[in-house]
């Protein structure tokens, strides 16, 4: 049902799309760069779009002032409507030229085109160009632009190739019609690291990362992941670079992570500024993805787009894939796989679980950055993965090259992506396509029978409810199945199940006796798999599952299982499961970063759900309470071999931030947290004072403030770091993530009145007030502080950056898991934050949403 109340914001539905009425040939802009008086001049060739059922000419234009505007070389008035203008226009093609007035410098919302420390930068996805000049902005309208910059700034950029530049000025031509989220411009007193790459056709491309003058040391390893990335998509995907320059500016305030603005990507300056001093493993590895990210999104995305917002994922997940393959390619597969589920579930399942659940293409939306979600990125790619599954490597890449040939330069749909993979395979994908329909998380159950050598598994899938979808038919769900004999010996290798029906039996024949089986083996789909399993089986698959994502998950659920008999039946820590991970940390044979997953506990967030799903109400402090216990407990057992692990994974050459280092260290670290509960911290300030790198100094620190002898590092790091903005945001977040679950509040609350604190600064906001939201315990303190404190925070930040304050508040939405206090103390904050005056419309809508179920 359409939402017929006026007042009401309005709603976007993918059944109303409507092809432009107006098409664009050229587009050429010219920017005299000035803080809060800005002069931008259009001018457009228009067409009528002979397929367009209607003639009404109609710009977006939001926050623009008007100079002047004409067709033809003829002065118009046009009317100003509602969020941009309409014009009488002439029958046959015509030339718009306009004139606008824009402010840089007091644009705190970081859309369109805004100031950063100085330098001038632009964000135009998904809306933001209407922000820069009168358009038709969206996605299915593209356009080749020019673009003329007139500043004094020394470096000014925009996407494309260079065509000139002199004093004071600078123009770029870009050869590829695009749309207009995808421009981009830069001008600022900037750096450059240059490089230069030659691809396989011999074509020899100009490479830079700018950055602001001091950053130009923390530049090398994003370049490198840039130039491996350029080399994988060549060799993975046959994808080769389409222009003479690429370039990537890093910058301090971004709402996101980075924009693939073509060869122009705008990068948060925490997402590309990389040393070893200053940024820790995980950085580089995530720096390393996101860089490979923008970057393919040069064909996915770029030269094939999308047709409108509801295709999101047609580009964001086919991207996300694609990276992830890139980061398995260059590091560990099994260790990047079990790292994407793990958020998978942390983020995506929680979401499909909740008030916010949406189809990875939703079918409406009221404000489209508010669907930039794990749904639409991270479900987006596993739907990648399963059809990849279920078609094979060869047909995947031959459905590829035919999207490729088929789509370029075109803004395509989910349909057109389909019907590739239908033409190449002849398989009828209709079902599969539930995949983008439905939202909500599959629980799949299943039964075991032997019996004359034939094995039988019989599956049942059924999808909950999710907002506005309450019947679910049944998925395609590839089920990758290995079975294992009583010694431990695969009897059979992991073989696809492709499951069709609500309930649906496979048999394996010719077995000597009841196999274990492996089922759901690299995570084969994104389902809850509901099995009645027992703690020996999930200790002997520990021990032998030859599928290393599945070794991992029975670690986990046998952690899991222990954690809620503590948590429910108060519980001593289960010795079996003590036992099981000492033989997988003392087996010097398994990768470490391997071994330092499996060592990591589900995380407080996941123990909750869990309760849910059990049908328990999740007390957060128990939750809290059971995992300290736990630590300590496994601190305990395993004092005799943690210190030589510790000792046998330092690394002693020159510091790498690669697959192998990393994972040294990470299982280094793991061994040292534990150490510290047991020796008042002594290894840890050890560590501290010597580490000559992130990775080891913030880890001694967390150690230290977990075993409370951290103010003394606290206060030196500060001192030590203080003029490295990044570093200083991992100093808010750690002594909030770290705090006492009963002082997190007061830490966080505290950390707002540092004078480093700023709600400008979206990574700043994030690493105070979001890191606050990301520890339950401290968060879901039971007399309320940490919600009101975030609310307060989300109120003030919300004139400023409607974005990021609406993104903040998924903090809410598990609310319904929890006590009928705490949901009232969370319903009091949200109408708190709905009764505020003039709310944005982003905010409005998650909270509405959030605050209806
Ligand atoms: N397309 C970018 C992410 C992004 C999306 C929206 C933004 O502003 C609202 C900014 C960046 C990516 O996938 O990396
Ligand atoms: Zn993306």
């Amino acid at each position: 049902m359409k939402d017929a109340s006026p007042t009401a914001p309005q709603k976007i539905y993918l059944s109303d799309y409507q092809v432009p009425n107006y098409l664009i040939d050229e587009v050429h802009l010219t920017f005299q760069l000035a803080p809060e008086a800005t002069r931008v001049r259009s001018r457009i060739t228009f067409r009528p779009n002979p397929d367009a059922t209607s003639a009404d000419f109609f710009l977006y234009g939001e926050q623009l002032t008007l100079i002047s505007a004409q067709i033809d070389g003829a002065p118009v008035t046009p009317t100003h409507v509602n969020g941009g203008l309409t014009c009488d226009v002439p029958s046959a093609p015509f030339v718009w030229e306009a004139e606008v007035e824009i402010s840089p410098a007091t644009n705190t919302a970081l859309e369109g085109l805004y100031m950063s420390n100085g330098m001038y930068c632009t964000q135009c996805e998904a809306e933001g160009f209407r922000k820069i000049t009168y358009y038709p902005d969206r996605p299915d309208v593209m356009a080749v632009f020019t673009v003329r910059i007139e500043s004094d700034l020394p470096v000014l950029l925009s996407n494309g190739n260079p065509v000139t530049s002199g004093d004071g000025f600078a123009e770029w031509h870009d050869p590829w019609p695009k749309p207009a989220y995808l421009f981009a411009l830069v001008g600022g007193d900037l750096i450059a690291h240059p490089d230069r790459f030659t691809t396989k056709s011999g074509k020899d491309v100009e490479l830079n990362i700018y950055v602001r003058p001091g950053d130009e040391g923390k530049c090398a390893f994003g370049m490198e992941a840039l130039k491996k990335s350029m080399t994988w998509d060549e060799e993975v995907y046959g994808r080769e670079y389409d222009l003479d320059i690429f370039n990537i500016v890093a910058v301090d305030d971004f709402n996101m992570g980075a924009m693939e603005n073509k060869g122009l990507n705008i990068f948060n300056s925490s997402c590309v500024l990389a040393s070893p001093e200053t940024s820790t493993d995980m950085n580089f590895e995530r720096i390393e993805a996101i860089i490979a990210h923008e970057y393919f999104h040069n064909w996915t995305g770029n030269r094939i787009t999308c047709r409108d917002w509801f295709q999101l994922c047609l580009k964001e997940g086919l991207t996300v894939y694609r990276d992830a393959q890139f980061t398995a390619d260059m590091r560990s597969e099994p260790v990047k796989r079990i790292e994407d589920v793990i958020a998978l579930r942390a983020r995506q399942f929680r979401e499909d679980n909740g008030p916010l659940a949406h189809p990875v293409r939703p079918d409406s939306f009221v404000e489209i950055n508010n669907f930039y979600t794990a749904t639409v990125y991270e479900k987006g790619a596993e739907l990648i993965g399963m059809l990849k599954t279920l078609v094979g490597d060869a047909d995947y890449y031959k459905a590829l090259d035919l999207y490729f040939d088929r789509h370029d330069g075109d803004a395509a749909t989910i349909e057109d992506w389909l019907q590739v993979f239908e033409d190449v395979t002849g398989r009828d994908l209709s079902q599969f396509k539930r995949w983008y329909e439905q939202a909500g998380t599959p629980r799949l159950s299943v039964d075991e029978a032997f019996a004359d050598g034939t094995y039988t598994l019989t599956f049942s899938q059924s999808t909950p409810a999710t907002p506005g979808q309450d019947h679910k038919d049944p998925r395609v769900i590839p089920i990758a199945v290995g079975l294992l004999g009583a010694d431990g010996n695969e009897v059979v290798p992991t073989t696809v199940l492709e499951m069709t029906e609500a309930t649906q039996s496979f048999a394996f024949d010719g077995l000597s006796a009841k196999p274990v089986p492996s089922i759901l083996r690299g995570f084969s789909a994104p389902v809850i798999l509901e099995r009645d399993s027992d703690n020996a089986e999930r200790a002997f698959l520990l021990a032998h599952d030859t599928d290393p994502f599945n070794k991992w998950e029975a670690g986990r659920a046998l952690a899991r299982a222990g954690l809620v008999e503590m948590v429910l039946n108060n519980a001593a820590p289960d010795g079996d499961y003590l036992d099981a991970v000492l033989q997988v940390l003392r087996n010097d044979d398994l990768d470490p970063a391997f071994r330092a997953l499996t060592l990591a506990l589900p995380s407080q967030d996941d123990l909750a759900q869990t309760l849910v799903d059990l049908g328990h109400t999740p007390d957060p402090t128990a939750i809290y309470q059971a995992l300290e216990t736990l630590k300590m407990a496994m601190a305990t057992h395993m004092q005799d071999v943690l210190p030589r692990i510790y000792a046998q994974y330092q690394v002693n050459e020159a510091y790498q931030p690669d697959a192998e280092q990393s994972g040294a260290r990470s299982l280094a670290n793991a061994a040292l947290a534990l150490i510290s509960r047991t020796d008042g911290g002594a290894a840890a300030q050890a560590q501290y004072d010597s580490a000559d790198n992130m990775t080891q100094q913030l880890a001694a620190l967390g150690c230290l403030i977990m075993a409370g002898k951290g103010d003394a590092a606290t206060a030196e790091f500060y001192d030590q770091w203080k003029e490295d903005r990044l570093v200083i945001d991992k100093w808010f977040a750690l002594q909030i993530s770290h705090a006492a679950p009963e002082r997190a509040a007061e830490v966080a609350a505290d950390l707002t009145q540092h004078v480093d604190f700023t709600m400008k600064n979206p990574n700043r906001f994030r690493a105070t007030l979001g890191a606050l939201a990301m520890s339950p315990a401290g968060f879901h303190r039971a007399d309320g502080a940490g919600y009101a404190l975030l609310a307060d925070w989300l109120i003030q930040l919300d004139p400023l950056n409607p974005q990021t304050t609406a993104r903040m508040c998924s903090a809410f939405e598990t609310w319904k898991r929890y006590d009928s206090d705490r949901q009232a103390l969370i319903a009091a904050q949200l109408d708190r934050i709905l009764a505020t005056p003039d709310l944005s419309r982003d905010t409005t809508e998650m909270v509405s949403r959030i605050r209806a179920s």
